[in-house]
Protein backbone atom coordinates (compact mmCIF):
# COMPACT_ATOMS: atom_id res chain seq x y z
CA UNK A 1 0.00 0.00 0.00
CA UNK A 2 1.13 3.21 -0.71
CA UNK A 3 1.91 5.94 2.17
CA UNK A 4 -0.57 9.09 2.12
CA UNK A 5 0.61 11.41 -0.14
CA UNK A 6 -1.10 14.50 2.24
CA UNK A 7 -0.84 14.57 5.90
CA UNK A 8 -3.13 17.28 6.75
CA UNK A 9 -3.63 17.14 10.64
CA UNK A 10 -6.07 20.00 11.46
CA UNK A 11 -9.11 21.71 9.30
CA UNK A 12 -9.48 25.39 8.67
CA UNK A 13 -12.06 26.11 11.02
CA UNK A 14 -13.48 28.80 8.98
CA UNK A 15 -17.22 26.45 8.68
CA UNK A 16 -17.50 26.78 12.40
CA UNK A 17 -16.92 30.44 13.05
CA UNK A 18 -20.19 32.32 14.30
CA UNK A 19 -20.47 34.88 10.51
CA UNK A 20 -20.18 31.41 8.97
CA UNK A 21 -22.79 29.63 10.66
CA UNK A 22 -25.55 33.10 10.92
CA UNK A 23 -24.54 32.99 7.27
CA UNK A 24 -25.26 29.34 6.81
CA UNK A 25 -28.37 30.24 9.12
CA UNK A 26 -29.94 32.79 7.08
CA UNK A 27 -29.21 30.95 3.56
CA UNK A 28 -31.68 28.28 4.86
CA UNK A 29 -34.58 30.90 4.80
CA UNK A 30 -34.07 32.90 1.63
CA UNK A 31 -32.59 30.36 -0.62
CA UNK A 32 -35.83 29.84 -2.76
CA UNK A 33 -36.33 33.55 -2.42
CA UNK A 34 -37.23 35.34 -6.04
CA UNK A 35 -35.31 38.77 -7.41
CA UNK A 36 -38.26 39.57 -8.70
CA UNK A 37 -40.73 39.82 -5.61
CA UNK A 38 -37.51 41.19 -4.29
CA UNK A 39 -37.38 44.03 -6.93
CA UNK A 40 -41.49 44.06 -6.52
CA UNK A 41 -40.67 44.59 -2.53
CA UNK A 42 -38.65 47.64 -2.83
CA UNK A 43 -38.66 50.20 -5.62
CA UNK A 44 -35.57 51.73 -4.47
CA UNK A 45 -33.62 48.03 -5.04
CA UNK A 46 -31.77 49.61 -7.89
CA UNK A 47 -30.68 52.66 -5.92
CA UNK A 48 -29.70 51.08 -2.81
CA UNK A 49 -28.12 48.56 -4.75
CA UNK A 50 -25.98 50.77 -6.61
CA UNK A 51 -22.88 52.51 -6.56
CA UNK A 52 -21.44 55.34 -8.96
CA UNK A 53 -17.74 55.21 -8.47
CA UNK A 54 -16.11 58.07 -10.72
CA UNK A 55 -17.29 57.21 -14.56
CA UNK A 56 -18.01 53.15 -13.12
CA UNK A 57 -21.50 52.38 -11.91
CA UNK A 58 -22.11 48.86 -10.61
CA UNK A 59 -25.49 47.82 -10.26
CA UNK A 60 -25.67 44.66 -8.34
CA UNK A 61 -29.07 44.59 -7.50
CA UNK A 62 -30.32 41.70 -9.58
CA UNK A 63 -28.54 39.33 -6.81
CA UNK A 64 -30.11 36.90 -3.91
CA UNK A 65 -29.71 39.17 -1.17
CA UNK A 66 -31.64 41.26 1.08
CA UNK A 67 -30.17 43.76 3.56
CA UNK A 68 -29.87 40.80 5.93
CA UNK A 69 -27.79 38.90 3.83
CA UNK A 70 -25.72 41.66 2.76
CA UNK A 71 -25.15 42.38 6.43
CA UNK A 72 -24.07 38.37 7.35
CA UNK A 73 -22.05 38.80 4.70
CA UNK A 74 -20.02 42.03 5.77
CA UNK A 75 -19.43 40.51 9.22
CA UNK A 76 -17.92 37.79 7.90
CA UNK A 77 -15.15 39.70 6.43
CA UNK A 78 -15.06 41.72 9.26
CA UNK A 79 -14.62 38.22 11.52
CA UNK A 80 -11.98 37.47 8.89
CA UNK A 81 -9.80 40.99 9.16
CA UNK A 82 -10.22 41.97 6.08
CA UNK A 83 -9.48 45.43 6.30
CA UNK A 84 -6.30 44.58 8.73
CA UNK A 85 -4.92 42.31 5.96
CA UNK A 86 -6.19 44.96 3.38
CA UNK A 87 -3.70 47.70 5.57
CA UNK A 88 -1.19 45.33 6.21
CA UNK A 89 -0.77 44.43 2.02
CA UNK A 90 -0.28 47.89 1.20
CA UNK A 91 2.09 48.57 3.84
CA UNK A 92 4.04 46.44 2.30
CA UNK A 93 4.34 43.49 4.84
CA UNK A 94 5.27 40.38 3.49
CA UNK A 95 1.80 38.48 3.09
CA UNK A 96 2.92 36.21 1.04
CA UNK A 97 4.36 33.88 3.17
CA UNK A 98 5.00 30.71 1.84
CA UNK A 99 8.05 32.83 -0.47
CA UNK A 100 8.57 35.14 2.17
CA UNK A 101 7.70 38.35 -0.12
CA UNK A 102 5.63 41.32 0.15
CA UNK A 103 2.86 41.67 -2.24
CA UNK A 104 2.80 45.66 -3.64
CA UNK A 105 1.49 45.35 -7.14
CA UNK A 106 -0.09 48.62 -5.43
CA UNK A 107 2.94 50.66 -4.93
CA UNK A 108 3.66 50.67 -8.91
CA UNK A 109 0.37 52.96 -9.03
CA UNK A 110 0.83 54.68 -6.13
CA UNK A 111 0.44 58.25 -7.69
CA UNK A 112 0.43 59.73 -4.33
CA UNK A 113 4.34 58.89 -4.16
CA UNK A 114 3.95 58.29 -0.54
CA UNK A 115 6.69 56.09 0.72
CA UNK A 116 6.06 52.31 0.63
CA UNK A 117 8.94 50.36 2.77
CA UNK A 118 9.88 47.21 1.71
CA UNK A 119 12.98 45.52 4.59
CA UNK A 120 13.04 49.17 5.94
CA UNK A 121 14.02 50.27 1.83
CA UNK A 122 10.89 52.91 0.49
CA UNK A 123 10.53 51.33 -3.48
CA UNK A 124 8.82 54.29 -4.84
CA UNK A 125 12.27 55.67 -6.12
CA UNK A 126 12.97 52.91 -7.98
CA UNK A 127 9.71 52.64 -9.14
CA UNK A 128 9.73 55.64 -10.29
CA UNK A 129 12.82 55.57 -12.03
CA UNK A 130 12.11 52.44 -13.92
CA UNK A 131 8.41 54.58 -15.00
CA UNK A 132 11.07 57.32 -16.43
CA UNK A 133 13.35 55.13 -18.66
CA UNK A 134 10.10 52.92 -19.96
CA UNK A 135 8.95 56.75 -20.81
CA UNK A 136 12.20 57.80 -22.66
CA UNK A 137 12.73 54.72 -24.46
CA UNK A 138 8.64 54.31 -25.41
CA UNK A 139 9.21 58.26 -26.64
CA UNK A 140 12.29 57.22 -28.69
CA UNK A 141 10.71 53.93 -30.14
CA UNK A 142 7.48 55.45 -30.86
CA UNK A 143 8.79 58.70 -32.11
CA UNK A 144 10.77 56.67 -34.89
CA UNK A 145 14.10 58.50 -33.20
CA UNK A 146 15.40 54.62 -31.76
CA UNK A 147 16.78 52.99 -35.12
CA UNK A 148 16.69 49.82 -36.57
CA UNK A 149 20.03 47.95 -37.76
CA UNK A 150 19.06 49.31 -41.32
CA UNK A 151 18.29 52.62 -39.97
CA UNK A 152 14.53 51.96 -40.11
CA UNK A 153 12.21 53.09 -37.64
CA UNK A 154 10.23 50.71 -34.97
CA UNK A 155 6.50 49.31 -36.26
CA UNK A 156 6.33 46.38 -34.76
CA UNK A 157 6.81 44.92 -31.08
CA UNK A 158 6.77 41.45 -29.96
CA UNK A 159 6.02 40.84 -26.95
CA UNK A 160 7.35 37.01 -25.80
CA UNK A 161 6.46 36.19 -22.44
CA UNK A 162 3.85 34.01 -21.36
CA UNK A 163 1.23 33.81 -18.24
CA UNK A 164 1.66 36.98 -16.40
CA UNK A 165 4.58 38.32 -18.63
CA UNK A 166 1.82 38.05 -21.55
CA UNK A 167 -2.05 38.22 -20.61
CA UNK A 168 -1.70 41.84 -18.88
CA UNK A 169 0.48 43.71 -21.60
CA UNK A 170 -1.82 41.68 -24.18
CA UNK A 171 -5.19 42.62 -22.41
CA UNK A 172 -4.51 45.60 -21.99
CA UNK A 173 -2.95 46.70 -25.73
CA UNK A 174 -6.70 45.16 -27.19
CA UNK A 175 -8.45 47.12 -24.33
CA UNK A 176 -7.10 50.18 -24.99
CA UNK A 177 -6.10 49.93 -29.14
CA UNK A 178 -8.42 53.03 -29.99
CA UNK A 179 -5.56 54.80 -28.03
CA UNK A 180 -2.60 53.05 -30.37
CA UNK A 181 -0.22 54.84 -32.36
CA UNK A 182 -1.55 54.88 -36.06
CA UNK A 183 1.05 52.08 -38.12
CA UNK A 184 2.50 50.58 -35.09
CA UNK A 185 1.51 47.14 -34.19
CA UNK A 186 1.86 45.09 -30.77
CA UNK A 187 1.88 41.56 -30.98
CA UNK A 188 2.12 38.79 -28.03
CA UNK A 189 4.23 35.17 -28.60
CA UNK A 190 3.18 32.97 -25.70
CA UNK A 191 3.17 29.83 -26.89
CA UNK A 192 5.79 27.49 -27.36
CA UNK A 193 3.85 25.76 -30.37
CA UNK A 194 6.63 26.64 -32.87
CA UNK A 195 3.27 27.66 -35.32
CA UNK A 196 2.74 31.07 -33.67
CA UNK A 197 5.78 32.46 -33.54
CA UNK A 198 6.95 30.83 -37.51
CA UNK A 199 3.36 32.71 -38.61
CA UNK A 200 4.31 35.87 -36.65
CA UNK A 201 8.05 36.16 -38.24
CA UNK A 202 6.43 35.57 -41.54
CA UNK A 203 4.94 38.62 -42.04
CA UNK A 204 7.39 40.65 -39.98
CA UNK A 205 10.47 42.22 -41.25
CA UNK A 206 13.00 42.15 -38.94
CA UNK A 207 14.68 45.77 -39.50
CA UNK A 208 11.54 47.31 -37.96
CA UNK A 209 10.62 45.06 -35.71
CA UNK A 210 11.37 45.28 -31.57
CA UNK A 211 11.37 42.05 -29.15
CA UNK A 212 10.16 42.94 -25.97
CA UNK A 213 12.04 39.50 -23.80
CA UNK A 214 9.08 39.79 -21.17
CA UNK A 215 10.03 37.02 -18.11
CA UNK A 216 10.52 37.77 -14.22
CA UNK A 217 12.53 34.63 -13.88
CA UNK A 218 14.12 34.27 -17.38
CA UNK A 219 14.40 30.79 -17.01
CA UNK A 220 10.58 29.91 -18.30
CA UNK A 221 11.21 27.32 -20.79
CA UNK A 222 8.39 28.42 -23.60
CA UNK A 223 9.59 32.18 -23.52
CA UNK A 224 13.60 31.46 -23.63
CA UNK A 225 12.84 29.04 -26.49
CA UNK A 226 10.77 31.56 -28.53
CA UNK A 227 12.98 33.80 -27.22
CA UNK A 228 16.18 32.46 -29.01
CA UNK A 229 14.00 31.36 -31.57
CA UNK A 230 13.28 35.28 -32.24
CA UNK A 231 16.93 36.33 -31.91
CA UNK A 232 17.90 33.04 -34.60
CA UNK A 233 15.78 34.30 -37.30
CA UNK A 234 16.81 37.77 -36.53
CA UNK A 235 20.49 37.11 -36.58
CA UNK A 236 19.88 35.12 -39.91
CA UNK A 237 18.29 38.48 -41.37
CA UNK A 238 21.30 40.84 -39.68
CA UNK A 239 23.81 38.14 -41.42
CA UNK A 240 22.30 38.90 -44.55
CA UNK A 241 23.12 42.68 -44.46
CA UNK A 242 26.98 42.03 -43.11
CA UNK A 243 26.08 44.50 -40.07
CA UNK A 244 27.47 43.47 -36.22
CA UNK A 245 25.18 41.03 -34.69
CA UNK A 246 25.92 42.68 -31.26
CA UNK A 247 24.68 46.27 -32.43
CA UNK A 248 21.82 44.76 -34.48
CA UNK A 249 20.89 43.15 -30.90
CA UNK A 250 21.18 46.06 -29.31
CA UNK A 251 18.60 47.99 -31.39
CA UNK A 252 16.04 45.23 -31.45
CA UNK A 253 16.44 42.96 -28.22
CA UNK A 254 15.06 44.37 -24.69
CA UNK A 255 14.02 42.48 -21.18
CA UNK A 256 11.94 42.59 -18.68
CA UNK A 257 12.80 41.19 -16.03
CA UNK A 258 14.43 40.94 -12.14
CA UNK A 259 17.14 38.32 -13.38
CA UNK A 260 19.82 40.59 -14.87
CA UNK A 261 22.67 37.52 -14.89
CA UNK A 262 20.50 35.64 -17.13
CA UNK A 263 19.07 39.02 -19.26
CA UNK A 264 23.06 39.44 -20.22
CA UNK A 265 23.47 35.86 -20.45
CA UNK A 266 21.12 35.48 -23.32
CA UNK A 267 23.16 38.39 -24.58
CA UNK A 268 20.61 41.30 -23.87
CA UNK A 269 22.80 44.70 -23.19
CA UNK A 270 21.27 45.49 -18.96
CA UNK A 271 21.15 48.84 -20.49
CA UNK A 272 18.49 47.27 -22.57
CA UNK A 273 16.73 45.75 -19.37
CA UNK A 274 14.07 47.12 -17.39
CA UNK A 275 13.19 45.59 -14.32
CA UNK A 276 10.92 44.97 -11.68
CA UNK A 277 10.87 43.46 -8.11
CA UNK A 278 10.23 40.14 -6.36
CA UNK A 279 7.26 41.26 -4.53
CA UNK A 280 5.59 41.74 -7.97
CA UNK A 281 3.58 38.83 -8.54
CA UNK A 282 3.33 37.62 -12.71
CA UNK A 283 -0.73 37.99 -13.20
CA UNK A 284 -0.19 41.48 -10.92
CA UNK A 285 2.77 42.50 -13.02
CA UNK A 286 0.93 44.83 -15.88
CA UNK A 287 1.29 47.57 -13.78
CA UNK A 288 5.52 47.25 -13.77
CA UNK A 289 7.78 47.01 -16.55
CA UNK A 290 6.10 43.24 -17.67
CA UNK A 291 3.66 46.68 -19.54
CA UNK A 292 6.10 47.63 -21.64
CA UNK A 293 4.67 46.41 -24.94
CA UNK A 294 1.44 47.66 -23.98
CA UNK A 295 3.21 51.26 -23.24
CA UNK A 296 4.84 50.93 -26.32
CA UNK A 297 1.75 50.48 -28.02
CA UNK A 298 -0.42 53.03 -26.32
CA UNK A 299 2.13 55.67 -24.96
CA UNK A 300 3.28 55.99 -21.46
CA UNK A 301 0.98 58.79 -21.20
CA UNK A 302 -1.60 56.83 -21.74
CA UNK A 303 -0.02 54.29 -19.21
CA UNK A 304 0.02 56.57 -16.52
CA UNK A 305 -3.48 57.36 -16.96
CA UNK A 306 -3.95 53.72 -16.55
CA UNK A 307 -1.77 53.45 -13.53
CA UNK A 308 -3.70 56.69 -12.06
CA UNK A 309 -7.04 54.97 -12.54
CA UNK A 310 -5.79 51.76 -10.67
CA UNK A 311 -4.68 53.48 -7.89
CA UNK A 312 -8.11 55.65 -7.37
CA UNK A 313 -9.66 52.33 -6.56
CA UNK A 314 -6.64 51.65 -4.46
CA UNK A 315 -7.69 54.44 -2.73
CA UNK A 316 -11.64 53.76 -2.71
CA UNK A 317 -10.47 49.76 -1.54
CA UNK A 318 -8.76 51.08 1.35
CA UNK A 319 -10.72 54.10 2.41
CA UNK A 320 -14.43 53.20 1.47
CA UNK A 321 -16.47 51.12 4.15
CA UNK A 322 -16.83 47.78 3.74
CA UNK A 323 -20.61 48.29 2.74
CA UNK A 324 -19.93 50.84 0.37
CA UNK A 325 -16.57 49.04 -0.90
CA UNK A 326 -17.09 47.78 -4.68
CA UNK A 327 -14.48 45.30 -4.63
CA UNK A 328 -15.54 43.93 -1.24
CA UNK A 329 -19.30 43.67 -2.60
CA UNK A 330 -18.11 41.96 -5.43
CA UNK A 331 -16.18 39.39 -3.34
CA UNK A 332 -19.14 38.72 -0.74
CA UNK A 333 -21.42 38.40 -3.46
CA UNK A 334 -19.23 35.41 -5.02
CA UNK A 335 -18.65 33.93 -1.34
CA UNK A 336 -22.38 34.20 -0.52
CA UNK A 337 -22.82 31.97 -4.55
CA UNK A 338 -19.57 29.78 -4.38
CA UNK A 339 -20.08 28.71 -0.58
CA UNK A 340 -23.80 28.92 0.21
CA UNK A 341 -25.38 27.90 -2.95
CA UNK A 342 -22.53 25.86 -3.85
CA UNK A 343 -22.29 27.87 -7.33
CA UNK A 344 -19.01 26.48 -8.99
CA UNK A 345 -17.99 28.98 -11.83
CA UNK A 346 -18.62 32.40 -12.66
CA UNK A 347 -18.96 33.92 -15.71
CA UNK A 348 -17.49 37.24 -16.98
CA UNK A 349 -19.31 38.56 -20.01
CA UNK A 350 -17.65 41.67 -21.68
CA UNK A 351 -20.27 43.32 -24.19
CA UNK A 352 -17.09 45.14 -25.71
CA UNK A 353 -15.01 44.02 -27.97
CA UNK A 354 -11.74 45.79 -26.83
CA UNK A 355 -12.51 43.90 -23.55
CA UNK A 356 -12.36 40.42 -25.38
CA UNK A 357 -9.13 39.28 -23.61
CA UNK A 358 -10.72 40.22 -19.91
CA UNK A 359 -12.03 36.62 -19.49
CA UNK A 360 -8.89 35.20 -19.89
CA UNK A 361 -6.90 37.88 -18.05
CA UNK A 362 -9.25 37.33 -15.29
CA UNK A 363 -9.25 33.31 -15.55
CA UNK A 364 -5.38 33.46 -14.38
CA UNK A 365 -5.44 36.52 -11.70
CA UNK A 366 -8.72 34.83 -9.98
CA UNK A 367 -7.75 30.63 -10.39
CA UNK A 368 -4.01 31.38 -10.05
CA UNK A 369 -4.77 33.55 -6.73
CA UNK A 370 -7.42 31.29 -5.03
CA UNK A 371 -7.28 28.09 -6.56
CA UNK A 372 -6.16 26.51 -3.57
CA UNK A 373 -7.13 24.11 -0.97
CA UNK A 374 -5.04 24.89 2.51
CA UNK A 375 -5.15 27.66 4.27
CA UNK A 376 -2.43 30.18 5.33
CA UNK A 377 -1.47 27.93 8.35
CA UNK A 378 -1.76 24.53 6.40
CA UNK A 379 -4.93 23.63 7.62
CA UNK A 380 -6.96 21.73 4.95
CA UNK A 381 -9.70 23.82 3.59
CA UNK A 382 -13.33 22.17 4.40
CA UNK A 383 -15.42 25.01 1.90
CA UNK A 384 -14.96 25.72 -1.43
CA UNK A 385 -12.40 28.23 -2.75
CA UNK A 386 -11.67 29.92 -5.77
CA UNK A 387 -14.37 29.10 -8.12
CA UNK A 388 -13.68 28.40 -11.93
CA UNK A 389 -13.83 31.51 -13.87
CA UNK A 390 -14.54 31.72 -17.53
CA UNK A 391 -16.70 33.80 -20.36
CA UNK A 392 -16.35 35.11 -23.45
CA UNK A 393 -17.45 38.42 -25.25
CA UNK A 394 -21.11 38.21 -24.19
CA UNK A 395 -22.89 39.09 -27.43
CA UNK A 396 -21.22 36.05 -28.99
CA UNK A 397 -21.97 33.51 -25.70
CA UNK A 398 -25.44 34.54 -27.10
CA UNK A 399 -25.58 32.55 -29.65
CA UNK A 400 -23.62 29.98 -27.85
CA UNK A 401 -23.35 29.04 -24.03
CA UNK A 402 -25.72 31.52 -22.81
CA UNK A 403 -28.42 28.29 -22.98
CA UNK A 404 -27.32 27.20 -20.11
CA UNK A 405 -27.32 30.60 -18.19
CA UNK A 406 -31.01 30.68 -18.84
CA UNK A 407 -32.15 27.28 -18.70
CA UNK A 408 -29.64 24.69 -17.20
CA UNK A 409 -29.62 23.25 -13.87
CA UNK A 410 -26.48 25.19 -12.61
CA UNK A 411 -26.38 28.60 -10.84
CA UNK A 412 -23.42 30.63 -12.58
CA UNK A 413 -23.61 34.02 -10.98
CA UNK A 414 -22.02 36.57 -14.09
CA UNK A 415 -20.30 39.83 -14.24
CA UNK A 416 -21.61 41.99 -17.35
CA UNK A 417 -19.47 44.88 -18.12
CA UNK A 418 -20.06 47.67 -20.85
CA UNK A 419 -19.25 50.63 -21.68
CA UNK A 420 -21.84 53.35 -22.56
CA UNK A 421 -19.96 55.33 -25.07
CA UNK A 422 -17.80 52.95 -28.23
CA UNK A 423 -15.08 54.16 -30.25
CA UNK A 424 -17.27 52.88 -33.04
CA UNK A 425 -20.30 53.70 -33.82
CA UNK A 426 -21.16 52.62 -37.52
CA UNK A 427 -25.15 52.88 -38.06
CA UNK A 428 -27.51 51.12 -35.27
CA UNK A 429 -24.16 49.23 -33.75
CA UNK A 430 -23.88 50.89 -30.50
CA UNK A 431 -27.86 50.33 -29.51
CA UNK A 432 -27.93 47.02 -30.66
CA UNK A 433 -25.41 45.96 -28.47
CA UNK A 434 -26.25 47.86 -25.38
CA UNK A 435 -29.69 46.65 -25.81
CA UNK A 436 -28.49 42.78 -25.86
CA UNK A 437 -26.43 44.11 -22.59
CA UNK A 438 -29.69 45.62 -20.82
CA UNK A 439 -31.85 42.74 -21.94
CA UNK A 440 -29.78 39.82 -20.81
CA UNK A 441 -29.33 40.61 -17.35
CA UNK A 442 -33.29 41.43 -17.09
CA UNK A 443 -34.18 38.21 -19.14
CA UNK A 444 -31.44 36.07 -16.47
CA UNK A 445 -33.09 38.09 -13.15
CA UNK A 446 -37.08 38.08 -14.40
CA UNK A 447 -37.65 34.41 -16.14
CA UNK A 448 -40.35 33.66 -18.01
CA UNK A 449 -43.35 32.04 -15.69
CA UNK A 450 -45.55 29.07 -17.01
CA UNK A 451 -48.68 31.51 -17.46
CA UNK A 452 -46.63 34.57 -19.29
CA UNK A 453 -45.33 31.55 -21.60
CA UNK A 454 -48.79 30.29 -22.22
CA UNK A 455 -50.00 33.22 -23.08
CA UNK A 456 -46.97 34.20 -25.56
CA UNK A 457 -48.02 30.68 -27.34
CA UNK A 458 -51.38 31.80 -27.09
CA UNK A 459 -50.96 34.91 -28.84
CA UNK A 460 -48.72 33.34 -31.30
CA UNK A 461 -51.62 31.08 -32.64
CA UNK A 462 -50.05 27.74 -31.49
CA UNK A 463 -52.85 25.23 -30.73
CA UNK A 464 -53.59 24.46 -27.54
CA UNK A 465 -53.03 20.81 -27.10
CA UNK A 466 -48.83 21.67 -28.82
CA UNK A 467 -48.57 24.88 -26.61
CA UNK A 468 -48.67 22.51 -23.69
CA UNK A 469 -45.85 19.78 -25.23
CA UNK A 470 -44.00 22.69 -25.72
CA UNK A 471 -44.51 24.61 -22.29
CA UNK A 472 -42.62 23.10 -19.87
CA UNK A 473 -39.28 23.64 -22.38
CA UNK A 474 -40.08 27.69 -22.87
CA UNK A 475 -40.67 28.27 -19.26
CA UNK A 476 -37.19 30.04 -17.75
CA UNK A 477 -37.05 29.69 -13.68
CA UNK A 478 -35.01 33.10 -13.62
CA UNK A 479 -33.35 34.37 -10.84
CA UNK A 480 -29.64 34.40 -12.31
CA UNK A 481 -27.84 36.58 -10.52
CA UNK A 482 -25.76 38.95 -12.00
CA UNK A 483 -23.51 41.97 -11.32
CA UNK A 484 -23.78 44.81 -14.20
CA UNK A 485 -20.16 47.49 -13.72
CA UNK A 486 -21.08 49.89 -16.71
CA UNK A 487 -18.30 51.90 -17.94
CA UNK A 488 -18.93 55.42 -19.22
CA UNK A 489 -15.94 54.56 -22.13
CA UNK A 490 -13.50 52.18 -21.66
CA UNK A 491 -10.51 54.85 -21.45
CA UNK A 492 -6.78 54.38 -19.98
CA UNK A 493 -7.78 55.34 -16.41
CA UNK A 494 -11.38 52.88 -16.36
CA UNK A 495 -9.81 50.08 -17.36
CA UNK A 496 -7.13 50.89 -14.63
CA UNK A 497 -9.83 50.97 -11.85
CA UNK A 498 -11.78 48.03 -13.79
CA UNK A 499 -8.40 45.45 -13.48
CA UNK A 500 -7.87 46.75 -9.49
CA UNK A 501 -11.19 46.05 -8.45
CA UNK A 502 -11.06 42.51 -9.89
CA UNK A 503 -8.00 42.47 -8.30
CA UNK A 504 -9.35 43.39 -5.01
CA UNK A 505 -12.19 41.46 -4.99
CA UNK A 506 -9.86 38.84 -5.63
CA UNK A 507 -7.66 40.00 -2.43
CA UNK A 508 -10.72 39.71 -0.43
CA UNK A 509 -11.45 36.02 -1.10
CA UNK A 510 -8.49 35.33 -0.42
CA UNK A 511 -8.92 36.66 3.02
CA UNK A 512 -12.47 35.53 3.72
CA UNK A 513 -11.01 31.47 2.68
CA UNK A 514 -7.41 32.47 4.92
CA UNK A 515 -5.71 31.41 1.76
CA UNK A 516 -1.91 32.97 0.48
CA UNK A 517 -3.81 34.44 -2.88
CA UNK A 518 0.14 35.31 -4.01
CA UNK A 519 1.71 31.94 -4.46
CA UNK A 520 1.46 29.36 -6.95
CA UNK A 521 2.79 26.19 -6.08
CA UNK A 522 0.12 24.29 -8.09
CA UNK A 523 1.88 25.01 -11.15
CA UNK A 524 5.53 23.66 -10.20
CA UNK A 525 4.63 19.99 -10.60
CA UNK A 526 3.73 19.64 -14.08
CA UNK A 527 6.90 21.81 -15.07
CA UNK A 528 8.96 18.71 -12.98
CA UNK A 529 7.22 16.30 -14.78
CA UNK A 530 8.08 18.14 -18.07
CA UNK A 531 11.94 18.03 -17.94
CA UNK A 532 11.77 14.34 -17.63
CA UNK A 533 9.86 13.50 -20.22
CA UNK A 534 11.59 16.04 -22.53
CA UNK A 535 14.79 14.27 -21.28
CA UNK A 536 13.40 10.90 -22.46
CA UNK A 537 12.35 12.49 -26.12
CA UNK A 538 16.52 14.23 -26.60
CA UNK A 539 17.90 10.74 -25.21
CA UNK A 540 15.16 8.79 -27.06
CA UNK A 541 15.61 6.75 -23.50
CA UNK A 542 13.20 5.38 -20.82
CA UNK A 543 14.23 7.16 -17.75
CA UNK A 544 12.09 7.36 -15.17
CA UNK A 545 9.30 5.24 -13.91
CA UNK A 546 6.11 6.66 -15.15
CA UNK A 547 2.02 5.13 -14.85
CA UNK A 548 1.03 2.81 -17.70
CA UNK A 549 -1.30 5.51 -19.44
CA UNK A 550 1.51 7.93 -19.73
CA UNK A 551 4.17 5.76 -20.75
CA UNK A 552 2.04 4.44 -23.58
CA UNK A 553 1.06 7.83 -24.80
CA UNK A 554 4.47 8.69 -24.88
CA UNK A 555 5.49 5.31 -26.52
CA UNK A 556 2.34 6.70 -29.01
CA UNK A 557 4.66 9.75 -29.90
CA UNK A 558 7.51 7.84 -30.12
CA UNK A 559 5.43 5.59 -32.76
CA UNK A 560 4.40 8.50 -34.71
CA UNK A 561 7.63 10.46 -34.66
CA UNK A 562 10.38 9.11 -36.38
CA UNK A 563 13.03 11.37 -34.85
CA UNK A 564 11.85 10.38 -31.20
CA UNK A 565 12.79 7.05 -31.90
C1 LIG B 1 1.90 34.42 -12.38
C2 LIG B 1 2.57 33.16 -12.59
C3 LIG B 1 2.92 32.84 -14.02
C4 LIG B 1 4.13 33.57 -14.56
C5 LIG B 1 4.60 32.84 -15.81
C6 LIG B 1 5.78 33.51 -16.47
O1 LIG B 1 1.58 34.86 -11.31
O2 LIG B 1 3.63 33.06 -11.75
O3 LIG B 1 1.86 33.06 -14.91
O4 LIG B 1 3.83 34.90 -14.82
O5 LIG B 1 4.92 31.53 -15.49
O6 LIG B 1 6.86 33.58 -15.61
P1 LIG B 1 8.08 34.46 -15.95
O7 LIG B 1 7.65 35.87 -16.01
O8 LIG B 1 9.10 34.21 -14.87
O9 LIG B 1 8.59 34.01 -17.30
Amino acid sequence: MRPVRVILNSKSPLINTPAWLALQDHFELVKKTHMLDLFEQDEQRFSRYSIQFKDMLLDYSKNRVTDETLGLLFDLARQQQVEEWRDRMFSGEKINTTEGRAVLHTALRNRSNKPVYVDGENVMPGINAELEKMRIFSEKVRSGSWKGYTGKAISDVVNIGIGGSDLGPNMVSRALSPYAKDHFNVHFVSTVDGMQIQQMLRDLNPESTLFVVASKTFTTQETMTNALTAKQWFLEHVGEHGKSSEDAIRRHFVAVSTNEAAVSGFGIDPENMFRFWDWVGGRYSLWSAVGLASILYIGMDNFIKMLEGAHEMDEHFQSAPLEKNIPVILAMLGIWYGNFFGAESSAILPYDHNLRMLPAYLEQADMESNGKSVDREGRQATYSTGKIIWGAEGINGQHAFYQLLHQGTRLIPADFIASVQFPVCIRDHCNILASNFLAQTEALMRGRTMEETREQLREAGIDPDEAETRLPHMVFEGNQPSNSIVLKKLTPRALGRLIAMYEHKIFVQGIVWNLNSYDQWGVELGKNLTKNILEEFETKRDLYPHDSSTHGLINWFRQNREDLR
